[in-house]
């Protein structure tokens, strides 16, 4: 018996799916524009889990570029069949529809290699798969509702998959438009079968706020699919924005070896008012089943900060858990670019990184020489030690990232007696400077992020000194509720010639996240 702390895993790990295989449990979140694309983590316990891969490693699976923040890789969902993983996804905002939409991929083994993307002539996004025990493969997803009555709703569908063809056939079943006639956008659908009942779980409400978990059930995949009573079996949204947790959803369900069962699904912890830096985060709840019916988080209704799951032992938490801290080493899982891989502008040396400066920016949907990590707690303190011979209108920065639009950059410009450290907010597009302070000389620089709740200090200085205070910002103008889209924030170290073609080479001589709370 142990008991597991929620989030299962803390930041930007939203729309969460798993899949047990015996004894082992395998998990994918979303992660939008985000380079790699899709982690994959495994447990044995769902307490400890260790990030063993990505699905999306190679810049000849999917094309990212031109696609725009909180586009991209939206939710997956992940299953084992036949001896082979098979993952479901949607490429969002990619305009050349050869390359964009659903797809479908397989690996033998889930740390991958994964396979290239078969595209399903299918619209809308939320794509799941259901491997019936007669051999028939049932792909289901969610889109905007056809019929006018339910304009601006969303619809689930259902169609067959030909597993050797690797195509839909056959007609399409509309199953599904959502239990609750208050809130709006059934999404999400994962169907599973249970004592020979077809179980629909859909998320509803929409991934903010008023987020919900519905259940239906039938005798056929194809329907009629009936609500349960009890719908929503799971949300938070009665209790108000002031609980530690809110807009729980997305749900998908796995039962473990033992016969228990269990639902992974996304929540946001608020902080300084309603504002969830972090993200949409992962959390796990108990399942039991009563009259046929799942229970979610029985005899409390809500998602817990613990969770007793009787069959782990210690917990063996892995660094996406965030317990781990300090350096942030090259071969680390936790790094991410920006819609293409690392290496395009990157190379590991020692504790670092050697970074080639491009002409992109973060005010581009492109692909930056940013290389960062999620923002996973709300205090932490996180440093770069960089080291560049930085060129007139270049930058070499530490910036807080949601989007092109909207991000604080801490850089370092100029050189020698004029070189100094430049706070900036863009904000909607446009920038304003909350600070400078002078750096003269040419030695290395401390790049540093203070975050303290929603107070963020920035700071810079030379290596050996300790770094002084160039701005504060509130961290409450770059969460989610504030900008739109879906995303966490990341902290990343980036490297621009601002349009310019450059030579300039960058050494980030470590860069260290250290969580303080
Ligand atoms: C996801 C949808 C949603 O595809 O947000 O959780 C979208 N709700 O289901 C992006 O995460």
């Amino acid at each position: 018996m142990s008991l597991v702390g929620n989030p299962l895993l803390p930041g930007c790990y939203p729309d969460p799916s798993i899949c047990r295989v015996g004894e082992d449990f395998y998990l994918v979140t979303s992660t939008f524009e985000y380079f790699p694309g899709l982690p994959v983590f495994h447990s044995r316990d769902l307490a400890g889990w260790q990030q063993i891969g990505h699905v999306v490693d190679r810049s000849d699976q999917l094309d990212y570029e031109g696609i725009a923040s909180s586009g991209g890789l939206y939710a997956p969902t992940l299953r084992h069949h036949d001896g082979r993983f098979w993952l479901i996804c949607t490429l969002v905002d990619q305009q050349d529809a050869t390359r964009g939409g659903n797809f479908l991929m397989t690996a033998e083994h889930a740390a991958g290699p994964w396979s290239a993307p078969v595209w399903l002539d299918a619209d809308g996004i939320d794509p799941s798969l259901f491997f019936d025990d007669d051999g028939r493969v049932w792909v289901h997803g969610t889109r905007l509702a056809r019929e006018p009555q339910w304009h601006d709703q969303t619809e689930v569908w259902v169609r067959e998959l030909d597993p050797v063809a690797m195509a839909l056939v056959g007609p399409e079943h509309v199953v599904w438009n959502g239990a609750l006639r208050d809130v709006v956008w059934a999404e999400a659908p994962h169907l599973y079968k249970v004592d020979g009942t077809y179980y629909l779980l859909a998320a509803e409400g929409g991934t903010e706020f008023h987020h919900a978990v519905s259940v239906a059930r039938a005798d056929a995949v194809t329907g009629p699919y009936v609500g349960s009573r009890g719908n929503p079996v799971l949300t938070h949204r009665h209790l108000g924005r002031g609980s530690e947790v809110v807009g729980v959803g997305h749900a998908d369900l796995v039962e473990a070896s033992d016969g228990s069962w269990w639902a992974v699904l996304l929540g946001m912890r608020p902080y300084g008012g309603y504002h969830y830096n972090l993200g949409r985060e992962t959390f796990l709840v108990p399942v039991t089943w009563e009259d046929g019916w799942p229970v979610f988080a029985p005899g409390r209704g809500r998602v817990t900060a613990q969770v007793e799951v009787p069959f782990a032992g210690t917990p063996r938490p892995g660094p996406a858990q965030a317990t781990t801290s300090g350096i942030v080493a090259p071969d680390d899982l936790r790094w991410t670019s920006l819609r293409a891989p690392a290496s395009t502008f990157a190379s590991s040396t020692g504790d670092g990184w050697r970074l080639t400066m491009l002409p992109s920016s973060l005010r581009d949907p492109s692909t930056p020489a940013f290389l960062g990590v999620r923002q996973q707690h709300a205090d932490v303190d996180v440093r770069a030690v960089v080291r560049a011979a930085v060129g007139p209108g270049e930058e070499v920065g530490l910036a807080v990232r949601q989007s092109e639009a909207h991000h604080v950059r801490l850089y370092v410009t100029g050189s020698g007696a004029e070189r100094s450290a430049v706070a900036v907010h863009r904000h909607a597009g446009v920038e304003s400077t909350l600070g400078q302070v002078p750096l003269p000389g040419d030695g290395a620089v401390v790049l540093a992020v203070r975050a303290r709740g929603q107070e963020y200090a920035l700071l810079a200085g030379v290596d050996d000194g300790d770094p002084l205070p160039v701005a504060t910002f509130d961290g409450r103008v770059l969460d989610s509720v504030a900008t739109g889209g879906f995303l966490g924030l990341w902290v990343g170290v980036y490297a621009t010639s601002n349009g310019r073609p450059t030579g300039t080479t960058v050494h980030l001589d470590r860069f260290e996240y250290q969580p303080t709370g």
